[in-house]
């Protein structure tokens, strides 16, 4: 998911591109204003942290842009490609390590695990908006 200061840096197309080029294929993908509900059904897992208003708040102030993405080993390869959660720990050539600086406005969320991805994908997609296509890249020839 690009979060709001993703978005609204203009950064959401850098990101699609990363994982496009990267080989991954993008099975959905929608802008989304989300309510503090979705958010708070979201993030539920650190609802006892201290800084989960802020975080709720913060996600709430523009759309996000939700995405599904489908590969090989996408959830790990995909956390590696986002960097480190705080971005003075995430490395250079990581998403978070290129454009950000703050650990709540660090530009995008990934899940972190398969049922995790299950659980978010329920909240944030319906089944049909999400499709399951072919790649006409296997019958290309370069
Ligand atoms: P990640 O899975 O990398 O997004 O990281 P977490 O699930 O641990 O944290 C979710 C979000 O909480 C982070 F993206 C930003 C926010 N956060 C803070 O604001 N402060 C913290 O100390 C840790 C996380």
């Amino acid at each position: 998911m690009v979060k709001p200061d993703g978005v609204q840096r203009g950064l959401t197309g850098e990101i699609i591109q990363r994982f496009e080029k990267r080989g991954y294929k993008m099975v959905g993908c929608k802008m989304v204003w989300p309510s503090k509900e979705l958010l708070e059904k979201h993030y539920a897992d650190l609802s006892g942290q201290p800084f989960f208003a802020g975080l709720i708040a913060f996600m709430a102030t523009g759309p996000v842009v939700a995405m599904v993405w489908e590969g090989k080993e996408i959830i790990k390869m995909g956390r590696m490609m986002l960097g480190a959660t705080n971005p003075q720990e995430s490395a250079p050539g990581t998403l978070r390590g290129d454009y950000s600086i703050d650990v709540t406005r660090n530009i995008i969320h990934g899940s972190d695990g398969v049922d995790i991805a299950k659980k978010e994908i329920g909240l944030w997609f319906k089944p049909e908006e999400m499709f399951d296509y072919k790649s006409c890249l296997k019958e290309m020839v370069y």
